[in-house]
């Protein structure tokens, strides 16, 4: 058992806080306020190789681990975990197309989404179902033009942005066994968006819903088969989870740190704060919290890389346990700063705003425990 990173782990790391801390973190708050993210972005990240991190180098991906690509998310979120989530998805995206998908499908995309020309979004979520996925009702008919699909998702990070989306639509009978997984691009006719949703945070993503009016695709847009849509969508959402967690681990980081260095400049009562031992003691809990969610972090990561049976719960319970906790420390950093912590230009604020999504999306916390529950009331 080895708990370090190798060195071209740590050169990853380092490469990606290095990209976050030149191209996004002097920009993030202007993106809030414009509520997008420039595109021109993501062909630089893409040079990197984050633009298909787990795609296989056959198909121009990076080929890295899910744990690798932990370090990446981690490292991008201690510039803006908000930009760093948006890759997460795409990257989902790439995924379920490099490991699903048929070599002509894959030949049509994957090229365009490792370069980060097309930017994917991801839609499983509807108005009438979230959490209980399974029960969406986007109709995707066969046709002989191709499948016709018709419905509405809501929540779509991406949505009036994105080039192409994944769409968990329904090919046959209730249940997740009538689901399919259907790639359309952008431009089809049928194809419109609902209004600019005004978040708490992620302000810098737009979130839309995606409506579907009778939009025809062709046939050879199907992931892999017929029905097993929605397990493509559930693995995709493992290895999600657990980006969605290093955003948090990333950017409580980053909160952790700035409040260090303000401890030290900060007075009161004739010392820095940094000398009350109430606070020191604080500190201390902060970051034992973190250290012990990023090694949970990195051995669920392990765990889906050597498809271990347990690792979908183990990627829920360190979805539960990494973003609970990165809310919790950047809500303590936030106090930490006294009431300039609430101001915007020490930019504690904007992570306690953009972490409290991490509990809600790519499935609640509440929808960790009852993964985790079932599996040991299953055991
Ligand atoms: P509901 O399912 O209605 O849940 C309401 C409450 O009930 C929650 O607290 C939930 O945990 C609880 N609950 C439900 N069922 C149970 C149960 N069995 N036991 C205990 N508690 C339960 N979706 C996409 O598909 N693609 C995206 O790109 C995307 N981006 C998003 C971006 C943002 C900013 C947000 C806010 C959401 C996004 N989502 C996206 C949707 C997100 O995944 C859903 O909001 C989430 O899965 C919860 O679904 P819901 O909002 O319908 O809540
Ligand atoms: N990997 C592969 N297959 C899986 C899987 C996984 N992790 N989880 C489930 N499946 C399969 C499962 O094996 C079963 O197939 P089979 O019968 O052949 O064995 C099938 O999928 C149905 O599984 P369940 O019986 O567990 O399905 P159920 O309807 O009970 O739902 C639940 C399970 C609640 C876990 C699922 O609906 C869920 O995860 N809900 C939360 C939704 C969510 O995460 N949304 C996120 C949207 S994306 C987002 O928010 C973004 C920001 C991008």
């Amino acid at each position: 058992m080895d708990f370090s990173l190798s060195e071209e782990q740590s050169a990853i790391f380092d490469m990606a806080e290095a990209f976050g801390a030149e191209h996004i973190a002097p920009f993030a708050r202007d993106w809030e306020k414009a509520e997008s993210i420039p595109k021109d972005i993501w062909p630089k990240l893409a040079e990197l190789g984050f633009g298909g991190l787990y795609v296989s180098e056959e198909n121009g991906g990076s080929g890295l681990s899910r744990l690798d690509a932990t370090l990446v998310f981690e490292a991008l979120s201690m510039a803006c975990p908000a930009t760093a989530a948006f890759l997460s998805i795409h990257n989902m995206c790439a995924a379920m197309i490099d490991k699903f998908a048929s070599p002509a499908l894959q030949e049509k995309y994957l090229a365009s989404a490792t370069s980060m020309e097309t930017f994917f979004a991801y839609c499983l979520t509807e108005p009438g179902s979230g959490s209980d996925a399974a029960a969406l009702k986007t109709r995707a008919e066969k046709t002989e033009q191709g499948y016709s699909l018709t419905g509405t998702k809501a929540f779509i990070s991406g949505a009036g942005y994105a080039d192409a989306y994944i769409v968990m639509s329904r090919t046959g009978g209730e249940g997740p066994k009538g689901i399919s997984a259907i790639v359309i691009d952008d431009g089809l006719e049928g194809l419109s968006f609902g209004g600019l949703e005004d978040k708490m945070g992620w302000r810098a993503q737009p979130t839309r819903q995606v409506q579907m009016d009778n939009c025809i695709v062709p046939s050879a847009n199907l992931i892999g088969e017929e029905g097993c849509g929605f397990s493509y969508a559930m693995a995709g959402l493992d290895g999600g989870r657990l980006n969605i967690s290093a955003c948090s681990l990333g950017a409580a980081q980053a909160a952790l740190n700035a409040t260090l260095t303000y401890m030290g400049e900060r007075k009161a009562f004739g010392r820095s704060i940094d000398q009350f031992q109430a606070l020191q003691f604080r500190i201390a809990d902060l970051e034992i919290e973190l250290q012990a969610a990023r090694v949970f972090l990195r051995q669920a990561a392990w765990k889906l890389d050597n498809n271990a049976p347990d690792a979908t719960k183990f990627c829920a319970m360190a979805k539960r346990f990494v973003t609970e906790t990165g809310s919790k420390v950047v809500n303590q950093c936030l106090q930490l700063h006294g009431g300039y912590g609430y101001l915007a230009d020490y930019g504690i604020e904007k992570l306690v705003r953009d972490l409290r999504v991490h509990e809600i999306l790519e499935g609640t916390n509440e929808v960790m425990r009852l993964i985790v529950s079932r599996q040991m009331l299953a055991d």
